[in-house]
């Protein structure tokens, strides 16, 4: 990486200049996305990755916006861990269908030692297919997180969710430094990061902030910031919160661009309430990576046809493997590769 682009890659963000990013006025902040993004990544290029509920509902958790809570009426079934054979099947699927990582998700606080021989075995099947692996299981030991990272697997998905002050009113069972622990040990262990968080729970924009600056300060950046929009699931205490302003939301993912300029921003939940032309200013804003497939975890994601037309329409194309801008760690620093605009 040169040297102008290496000095964009900062880690010591005051929360000033963060929240004048947010005040400038729309051309401009999507002027200086733009310019940004484009300085590391081919702008026309989506990263496409599909995701999987590998153990769904009754989690001990009672994250306010999650179906999956047994805090919340939501009539959702509980089911056991899938067999590994169920989950390679479907990432086959999704492998025919053009998809490069599949990411697999868990209702739960924490993997048990015995659960994780069985994610062990997801992993190596699902890398054996040629895929790129990520998963969300909840709280990491610095131990489990070695051993997920001894079977293969690439990313690890663990979010913020949300500033450190309004996160008591979102999540009263663990702690945000619980979250921050669990991604140092992913960190550690070599695992590459995938942080992010949710917007429209009723937040103010100083949340926003708060969140964006908890992840524009890692050392280095996750490598992949998911951005959901509130998906309000009947039966949770959010269902009924003001919904974002699409702008604002908008507003958020260029800020994250600017901030992190070589992390995949995802636009990840809420996609299907989005109108094509709210995911076209997502993209201009500088969001380069979504979720594929017709399914999220519970609810239900853009039907895919909708989402080639969409690429289509915009002469956007998805991102290859070999093109993602990722950033590895080793003992002489940190490499980067898949800038195309050296
Ligand atoms: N149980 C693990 C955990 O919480 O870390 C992994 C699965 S959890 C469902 C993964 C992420 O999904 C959460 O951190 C949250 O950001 C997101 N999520 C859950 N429910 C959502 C909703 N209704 N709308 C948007 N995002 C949601
Ligand atoms: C993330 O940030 N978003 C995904 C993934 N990581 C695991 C989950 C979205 C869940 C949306 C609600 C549901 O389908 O249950
Ligand atoms: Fe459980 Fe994760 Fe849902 Fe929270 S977000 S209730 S930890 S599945």
């Amino acid at each position: 990486m040169n040297h102008s682009k290496q000095k964009q890659l900062r880690h010591d963000w005051e929360r000033q200049e963060v929240e004048a990013l947010f005040g400038l006025s729309f051309p401009e902040l999507l002027y200086r996305a733009q310019t940004i993004h484009r300085l590391f990544s081919d702008p026309t290029a989506v990263q496409v990755s599909s995701l999987l509920n590998i153990k769904s509902g009754a989690c001990v958790e009672d994250c306010a916006y999650c179906p999956q809570s047994a805090y919340h009426d939501t009539g959702l079934p509980e089911e056991a861990l899938l067999e590994v054979e169920q989950v390679v099947e479907a990432a086959r699927a999704a492998r025919a269908a053009g998809v490069g990582r599949f990411c697999m998700g868990a209702a739960w606080r924490s993997p048990s030692d015995r659960d994780l021989e069985r994610i062990e075995a997801m992993v190596r099947g699902v890398k054996a297919l040629g895929m790129e692996t990520c998963m969300t299981l909840g709280m990491l030991t610095a131990e489990q997180a070695r051993r997920l990272k001894a079977a293969g697997l690439d990313y690890y998905n663990h979010n913020l969710d949300t500033s450190p002050e309004f996160y008591g009113t979102v999540i009263t069972t663990r702690t945000y430094q619980d979250r921050l622990e669990t991604l140092h040990h992913v960190r550690e262990a070599g695992i590459k990061v995938c942080c992010g968080g949710i917007l429209g729970m009723g937040e103010e924009r100083k949340d926003r902030v708060g969140l964006l600056l908890q992840l524009a300060n890692m050392d280095p950046h996750p490598e992949s910031v998911p951005i959901n929009l509130l998906v309000q699931v009947e039966g949770t205490p959010l269902e009924e919160v003001e919904p974002l302003d699409p702008l604002e939301f908008v507003r958020t993912v260029a800020v994250a661009r600017i901030l992190m300029p070589h992390s995949l921003v995802r636009l990840s939940a809420g996609r299907e309430g989005m109108s094509d032309e709210m995911q076209a200013l997502c993209f201009l804003a500088g969001a380069n990576s979504i979720f594929y497939g017709e399914r999220l975890l519970t609810t239900p994601n853009r039907e895919v046809g909708a989402d080639d037309r969409l690429f289509h329409r915009l002469g956007m194309q998805r991102m290859t493997v070999e093109d993602e801008p990722a950033e590895t760690t080793t003992g002489s620093g940190i490499h980067y590769r898949g800038c195309h605009h050296a």
